[in-house]
């Protein structure tokens, strides 16, 4: 199986190298938005596409996915709110395992529905622990997991849920507040946990400022993932990506 995009994630935080991620959810963007947001995403030289949502609405997935495509080398990794969410046409899969709750559909259950069609696929499969974090209204995930999020105070259950994703074997830990977040994660949650975690840690979930994006990073996060605010705006795409390139200047 292809691993040359776990490989970079991994390379990066060996480095110390920061990526930016916009996530495009492929029923709610709509096709007008898409195109400008791909072009001001190339042009901002974003890392990666995530494409995935809550719900599936339309059969738009791989409309969506061959429209990055065409327009941009930017590879496409799928983020999927359910097993509908698959396409032969993206990069690579976080394959998700909803580690913050006690669902066990999301922890396995899904996994093995959808384990033989994804080992005979191209699509590279990336493990990933995936970390639901308060923050601050009920979120489509928490609703539709059936879960409830982690505290967003309680830094040290974010910690060892993230370190038992590491030592179970996941290659990469996702952290998100839920799309549409009124209160993003908190550094000193992304410090307590960056500062154990050997594997890429990725932060997601109401970052709607260049300079939340970047204090993010500066309190450990290797990579941050934006929807909403890019979506609404799809300018803000530059800045983001500039303040969390900003720091790859001095490992470059
Ligand atoms: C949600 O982390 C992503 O899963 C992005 O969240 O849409 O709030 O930026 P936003």
């Amino acid at each position: 199986m292809n691993s040359s995009i776990y490989k970079q994630f991994k390379a990066n935080k060996a480095e110390g190298k920061k990526s930016f991620v916009v996530l495009i959810d492929p029923d709610e963007v709509k096709t007008q938005n898409i195109d400008r947001i791909i072009r001001l995403a190339t042009e901002a030289k974003v890392d990666y596409f995530f494409m995935g949502g809550s719900l599936v609405m339309n059969d738009t997935l791989d409309y969506s996915i061959s429209q990055i495509k065409e327009a941009s080398n930017i590879p496409v990794i799928l983020f999927p709110g359910s097993s509908l969410q698959l396409s032969y046409a993206a990069d690579a899969i976080l394959f998700l395992s909803l580690i913050s709750g006690r669902n066990p559909d999301l922890l396995i259950g899904k996994h093995v529905e959808t384990a033989s069609f994804l080992y005979s696929s191209p699509l590279e499969v990336i493990s990933t622990g995936y970390m639901l974090v308060d923050g601050g209204v009920p979120t489509s995930v928490s609703y539709m997991s059936n879960t409830y999020p982690i505290p967003s105070n309680k830094n040290d259950i974010a910690v060892a849920t993230a370190l038992a994703g590491d030592l179970i074997g996941m290659k990469m830990i996702y952290m998100d507040a839920g799309s549409g977040a009124r209160t993003p994660i908190s550094e000193s949650m992304i410090e307590a946990v960056s500062e154990k975690l050997k594997i890429p840690l990725i932060i997601g979930g109401g970052i709607r400022t260049p300079e939340k994006a970047l204090a993010n990073i500066k309190a450990g996060a290797d990579v941050i993932v934006v929807g909403n605010a890019i979506e609404k705006s799809p300018e803000l795409v530059i800045e983001m990506a500039a303040a969390v390139h900003s720091v790859n200047q001095c490992v470059e």
